[in-house]
């Protein structure tokens, strides 16, 4: 819209006519008087109205959508340091009217209603503003990770959705009728980050991750994206140094990006300390038990509880740190693509990356040799020709490599403190929901 301002530049307007537009958030009607609250996407703006304005709004829903024209003029206030601006408006359009009650209150401090309500209502419920910091934030989260990205002087790909076999293994992948044959949504982007170690060797990207879960919990999606990374000619402490930097250099991008929006939500970020924790599977459950007097040093992996231990008290307490990086994984409980660590083949040189809550990082090196990679694959009761292309790869050559996909998802949910992932998620889809 021609010389429209936004709500945030109206500071520097002071005693200049503008023109805003946006949501009719609230009416104040004080019979004789009244204020409009209008929001756009940029915050909240108090419109003072005549009695005449204050008629034609009357018979207007909230949310209708509205020009204003008036001066921006200082804000009464009984604060004298208060430095808000407010617009007296000389004239007022309707752009777009609203045909019902809005369903569920959403120009309150917070949309108070059940999760599911929230999601059922989405388009409405996200214009309320604290609904809307969350994706300003999980936004930022990704342009930190393409700055970082981009400044290794790495390539981003574009991966497929669709594929012909599933890329993790395991049953928890959807099928899609493809002109009368099978095909299935990748699960992630790990055969085709992997393939272009054979050409860039440094990829990142931005995937779509379809898992058929069988349950719903607080931490799963059946749909979600992955921050991807691999590396080629890099051994595995490089490959979590690239972990730790992106991860900085996201934290940093939200801080940089979004201070009202964290503000809004009341969000501090969670410590990040000298250097992010790096220690073994077997002596985090070791911690766990000496710390925290929980015994599951017979696991092959964190449970979810030990999990947000180590990086909610853990983490914090020894490093200051909120990301703590567990290493040597079982090779039971990895994919068929991890490298096995040469001085005991039950381990993997894997890690996970858990940030403030729960796991975010999943990675580690990769089995870059051809008969190792065909072995692991019957090892782990696949079929080879499920994975000749991929297979392809190792044929012809790539270099000792590594990489990590990350849950950007998870990782908005746990840096913001939201209960569930879904609260994280725009348009979730889990076991129940494919709407809206
Ligand atoms: P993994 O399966 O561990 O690893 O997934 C990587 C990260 O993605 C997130 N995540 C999920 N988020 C929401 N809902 C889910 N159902 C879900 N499942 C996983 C987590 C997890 O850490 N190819 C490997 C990565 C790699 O080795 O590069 C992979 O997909 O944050």
């Amino acid at each position: 819209m021609k010389n429209r301002i936004l709500i945030r530049e109206l500071q520097s307007k002071l005693g200049e006519t503008v023109i805003v537009a946006g949501w009719l958030h609230r009416l104040r009607d004080l019979s004789k008087f009244g204020f409009a609250i209008l929001r756009d996407r940029t915050g909240l703006v108090q419109v003072v109205l005549t009695a005449e304005q204050l008629e034609a709004l009357r018979g207007l829903q909230v949310e209708t959508v509205l020009k204003v024209t008036g001066e921006v003029v200082k804000k009464q206030s009984k604060d004298p340091n208060a430095n808000e601006v407010e617009i007296q408006a000389t004239s007022i359009e309707v752009l777009a009217p609203v045909r019902d009650v809005v369903p569920v209150e959403i120009n309150k401090e917070e949309v108070d209603v059940q999760l599911d309500t929230l999601l059922d209502n989405r388009v409405v419920t996200l214009r309320n503003p604290k609904q809307r910091a969350i994706f300003r934030v999980q936004a930022a989260l990704v342009h930190g990770f393409r700055q970082y990205m981009e400044a290794q002087g790495f390539t981003e790909i574009f991966f497929p959705v669709l594929a012909g076999a599933a890329s993790e293994g395991g049953a928890e992948f959807f099928r899609v009728e493809y002109y009368g044959r099978e095909a299935t949504l990748t699960q992630s982007a790990q055969l085709y980050k992997q393939i272009t170690m054979g050409v860039y060797e440094g990829v990142y990207g931005v995937s779509y991750s379809f898992r058929a879960e069988k349950f719903a919990t607080s931490r799963h999606l059946t749909e979600f994206n992955q921050l991807e990374f691999e590396v080629g000619f890099a051994d595995f402490d490089e490959v979590l140094d690239y972990s730790e930097g992106a991860i900085r250099q996201m934290l940093k991008t939200v801080e940089e990006e979004c201070k009202p929006e964290l503000e809004l939500l009341g969000v501090e970020l969670p410590p990040l300390g000298d250097r992010f924790p790096r220690i073994k599977l077997k002596d985090a459950l070791q911690a766990y038990k000496d710390e925290a007097g929980i015994d599951e040093t017979h696991e092959p992996d964190l449970s979810p509880a030990a999990e947000k231990w180590i990086s909610r008290e853990w983490g914090p307490k020894h490093h200051n740190c909120g990301f703590v990086i567990v290493t040597d994984y079982p090779t039971s409980k990895r994919p068929f693509y991890a490298l096995r660590d040469p001085a005991d083949p039950t381990n993997t040189i894997t890690f996970d990356l858990i940030g403030f809550g729960s796991e975010i990082i999943s990675g580690g090196m990769r089995v870059n040799k051809y008969d190792d990679q065909l072995q692991a694959i019957k090892d782990k009761g696949l079929d080879p020709a499920q994975f000749e292309d991929y297979l392809m790869m190792h044929k012809y050559g790539i270099p000792p490599e590594g990489g990590w996909g990350l849950g950007l998802q998870r990782l908005t949910q746990n840096i913001l403190g939201l209960d569930n992932i879904k609260e994280a998620t725009i348009f979730p889809r889990d076991v129940q929901r494919l709407r809206p």
